[in-house]
């Protein structure tokens, strides 16, 4: 079993943090984004959509999108639970909205923002149009502001307990860094969450 992945890239860094809040090991095979080696016609047959991550299996069947592997490894090895806790309907379906609103509302405009606005992409990112940049850096921000103070009276996400909307979220937040916006700045209560989830082992994944 492996996973193909660009050590870079945001959303392989999703389920190395899965893995390692779970202890499970993991071979992994980087696939070079900018040299387009997920371009490829051999990665085309791994993932039509040509992206990662992906996960092969021993018997050569491939599964991609984050999130399904990591209900994958879930179902495999529930302990600790990171997709809400198995048998209470509403922290499962919790979690999931959690997971979700942090995926489309923050990852989502934070990846469009870097896409559309960073030099190196433009031969990966065609149309590059910056207005469409500028706005998702716009619509970020405004989703952390509305982000930090959900955090005002809870410690983590999707509530009491650490979870996959916290990896989701961990993940948007150091990556929009990289896309030049200032996550934490004038967030207290983001800030202190991010120091928490960020001092777990896990982060350096
Ligand atoms: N919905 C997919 C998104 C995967 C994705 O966008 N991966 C990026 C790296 S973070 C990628 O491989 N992009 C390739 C490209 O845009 O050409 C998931 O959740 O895994």
């Amino acid at each position: 079993m492996k996973i193909y992945e660009d050590r870079q890239a945001p959303n392989p860094r999703r389920v190395r943090i899965f893995l390692a809040e779970k202890g499970i090991e993991m071979r992994f095979e980087q696939v070079e984004f900018m040299a387009a080696e997920h371009k490829t016609g051999d990665f085309k047959v791994k993932n039509p959509l040509q992206e990662v991550p992906v996960l092969e299996l021993d018997d050569g069947t491939h599964l991609s999108e984050t999130v399904a592997i990591c209900r994958y490894f879930e179902g495999l090895y529930p302990d600790p639970p990171l997709l809400g806790q198995p048998g209470d309907a509403l922290d499962l379906a919790r979690t999931d909205m959690w997971q979700r609103r942090i995926e489309f509302k923050i990852l989502a405009p934070v990846v469009a923002a870097f896409r559309h606005l960073h030099p190196a992409m433009a031969p990966f990112q065609v149309p590059q149009v910056r207005e469409w940049g500028e706005a998702n850096t716009e619509t970020a921000g405004s989703m952390l502001d509305w982000l930090d103070q959900e955090l005002a009276n809870r410690p983590y996400m999707a509530g009491v307990r650490y979870s996959i909307a916290d990896i989701t979220a961990l993940v948007a937040v150091d990556f929009a860094r990289v896309a030049h916006i200032k996550p934490l700045e004038g967030r207290s209560h983001l800030a202190r969450w991010h120091g928490a989830v960020s001092a777990r082992d896990s982060a350096k994944a």
